[in-house]
């Protein structure tokens, strides 16, 4: 190690850990799509709380900011180096220890460099159920999603990530280690701090270990693949099995014919599970701690009486688990079938989806005749992956993205509903957050972060 940074920092974590060739940071100097590139001075690999602690106090003192690195299967570009001033990318993948399970607390403890399987794992071995799930999960990391506060397919049920956490553990941007890894259910006692943290995209502290709350394991499941014939119907059909089912939708995804072909185009081992060709799906599913039988007896009654009222076209349930991996394949291709288009993951109150999309489609077809959008996403959640054109729209991409945001805005929805601000909507927040709340941001930003060193340019 050769500068006067790097060597002080090998001291800390060891001299294997402080990456600086290219060939082993190439990976973590770019994000999932490859829009952004950036550099830093190398990649650090901390083993512990302690050495995380370290690290931030010597670059506090050395005057380098730092880009925590989770999984990198962000898709804002919070995780990639800027480069506009000295940096390290601080990579929390060796810290993968669950630390603790506590079936009667109904809690575990996991580091925030654990993949997010691996906990699904752990609880499942606990007999218990940890609810995220995203198609990232063999590769995102608790940290990751926390700090992104992501949301995933089962929002409906479970609630987003923050819903999920009782405490953590944090570097604070001083070197100082806040330890509120606590299991309360209740805790009353001045300001929820752990949710200044949640969401934040590592732009207040270092997560470094945070206390989940573990739910009950459902006995039964039943997934079912739906034709529609538009996005209203999407939206009716939820009403309508949560009258029938209750509580029990657990994930209700939208998905265009444009996405099903995308996906069947690039992943060979999909299949339309229609012989007709249908111009609007959502994938389906039920949980609860009944039987499989039960479970699925009520949906096939539910979606029956959809398709003689006309309100649905046709249905396919899954008669076993492999069927409804199937399925889930299908949703799950989806982010890597259309890689190349431009992006939007918005948000409105799911009343107004339908409105959302017949808008956006109206004004996208003025401005850019012949262009195709990719929609699909939450629709049980209000959340879209509203993603248009080619490869070729990119140069457009501000034209593009002003015609969807103005309509979300029109609706009183938001620019990023699971995905967060990062590098990409950094400016673009400005024209749709108050400006009193950009304040607020920005002051708690200054109280905890007065030097700037705690991922610069992103989110502010
Ligand atoms: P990274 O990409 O490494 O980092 C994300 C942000 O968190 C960055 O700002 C980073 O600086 C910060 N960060 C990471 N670790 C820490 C830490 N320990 N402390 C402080 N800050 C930290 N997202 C959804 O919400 N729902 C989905 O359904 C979904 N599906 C996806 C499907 C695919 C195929 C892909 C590629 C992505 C998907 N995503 C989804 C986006 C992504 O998976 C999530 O944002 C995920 O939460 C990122 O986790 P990560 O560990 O990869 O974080
Ligand atoms: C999903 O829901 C992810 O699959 C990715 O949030 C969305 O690729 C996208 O636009
Ligand atoms: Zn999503």
């Amino acid at each position: 190690m050769h500068s006067e940074f790097l060597r002080p920092l090998a001291a800390i974590v060891g001299e294997a850990h402080v990456l600086t060739d290219e060939r082993d940071t190439a990976g973590h100097f770019t994000d999932w799509r490859k829009q952004y590139y950036g550099r830093a001075e190398c990649v650090v690999r901390p083993a512990n709380t302690g050495e995380v602690a370290e690290i931030v106090k010597l670059c506090g003192r050395e005057n380098v900011a730092i880009v925590p690195q989770g999984g990198n299967t962000g898709l804002s570009g919070g995780a990639t180096p800027v480069g506009a001033q000295r940096e390290i990318v601080l990579s929390l993948s060796r810290m993968n220890r669950i630390r603790h399970v506590d079936p009667l607390d109904d809690s575990l403890v996991a580091e925030a460099g654990c993949v997010l399987a691996n906990v699904q794992q752990a609880a499942e071995a606990a007999g218990r159920y940890f609810p995220v799930s995203l198609a990232a999960e063999g590769s995102c990391q608790i940290g990751g999603i926390l700090s992104t506060n992501a949301g995933g397919v089962n929002v409906l049920r479970y609630g987003n990530t923050r819903e999920q956490v009782l405490g953590l553990e944090v570097v604070l941007p001083d070197g100082s280690v806040w330890d509120g890894l606590r299991s309360l259910r209740k805790d009353n006692t001045g300001y929820d701090l752990k949710q200044l943290f949640i969401g934040a995209e590592g732009t207040l502290g270092v997560i470094t270990a945070a206390v989940l709350k573990m739910r009950a394991r459902p006995s039964a499941s039943t997934t079912a693949w739906v034709a529609l014939e538009t996005p209203a119907a999407a939206v009716e059909l939820l009403g309508r099995l949560r009258d029938r089912v209750g509580e029990c939708v657990s994930a209700f995804e939208l998905v265009s014919r444009r996405c099903l072909e995308a996906v069947l185009a690039h992943a060979h081992d999909t299949q339309d599970p229609f012989a007709a060709v249908h111009p609007w799906y959502v994938l389906v599913e039920l949980e609860d701690a009944s039987t499989f039988e039960s479970l699925q007896s009520r949906l096939e009654a539910s979606l029956a009486e959809c398709i003689e009222q006309g309100k649905a076209r046709d249905a396919a349930i899954a008669a076993s688990h492999l069927q409804a991996a199937a399925l889930w394949r299908i949703r799950e291709s989806i982010p890597e079938a259309q890689f190349a288009n431009v992006k939007h993951d918005v948000s409105v109150a799911v009343s107004r989806v339908p409105l959302l999309i017949e808008r956006a489609e109206a004004a996208l077809a003025k401005a850019f005749p012949g262009v195709q959008s990719y929609i699909f996403g939450h629709v049980g959640d209000g959340n879209l992956h509203y993603n248009v054109g080619d490869r070729g729209l990119q140069a457009r991409r501000s034209d593009v993205n002003r015609i969807v945001y103005d309509v979300v805005a029109s609706l009183d929805g938001s620019i990023s509903a699971e995905h967060g601000l990062g590098q990409l909507k950094r400016e673009e927040i400005k024209r749709h957050k108050q400006a009193l709340e950009l304040e607020l941001m920005r002051t708690l930003k200054r109280a905890l972060d007065p030097n700037g060193l705690m991922n610069p340019g992103k989110v502010l």
